[in-house]
């Protein structure tokens, strides 16, 4: 029992081994860290798409996420999503997203957001986008956003066609 035990240690070591350096994948910008960027998938036509991901600020100053640059959109802004009167609104935040020292914040759907304004292609799902973002203090850097799946999964065609198909029986 013991030496079974043993002979499964060294190989769960190794599969440890094997994943670390792929989920190491951290980009910086003096003292920030960036990590798990993402875009959201968007319909096509759409004029707007939003983006998000978590900023570490490892430093011992505040510093301001102030916005981005993209070539797929005008310019990118930082937003905030807030209930008023039971109605979800956003927000450009003006003065940009506070980065205070040693605090790391993330942007999720439902809350802060990079956001893409006058979008001139649709960010398709499995794709990437890359945003230059700007800091009040950090230099500029260039991120590369994995685009994701609009949310909901639009099933709709697809039983559609399936009840058609049906239907020839
Ligand atoms: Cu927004």
């Amino acid at each position: 029992m013991k030496t079974a035990l043993m002979r499964l240690v060294p190989l769960v070591l190794l599969a440890v081994a094997c994943v670390a350096p792929a989920s190491a994948a951290e980009i910086k910008s003096g003292d920030i860290v960036i990590t798990a960027p993402w875009a959201r998938a968007t319909p096509g036509g759409a004029k707007t798409a939003a983006a998000y991901l978590t900023l570490e600020n490892k430093g011992s100053a505040a510093d301001r996420l102030i916005g981005g640059t993209s070539s797929v959109a005008g310019k990118v802004d930082v937003h905030d999503m807030t209930m008023e009167d039971g109605v979800m609104k956003m927000r450009t935040l003006e003065q940009g997203l506070t980065l205070d020292p040693g605090k790391a914040v993330t942007l999720a759907p439902g809350g802060k957001h990079l956001m893409f304004i006058d979008l001139n292609t649709a960010l398709k799902e499995g794709g990437e986008v890359t945003v230059t973002l700007q800091f009040e203090k950090a230099p500029k850097i260039d991120v590369v956003f994995p685009i994701k799946a609009i949310g909901a999964k639009d099933s709709g065609a697809d039983h559609m066609n399936m009840n058609m198909d049906h239907e020839h029986h």
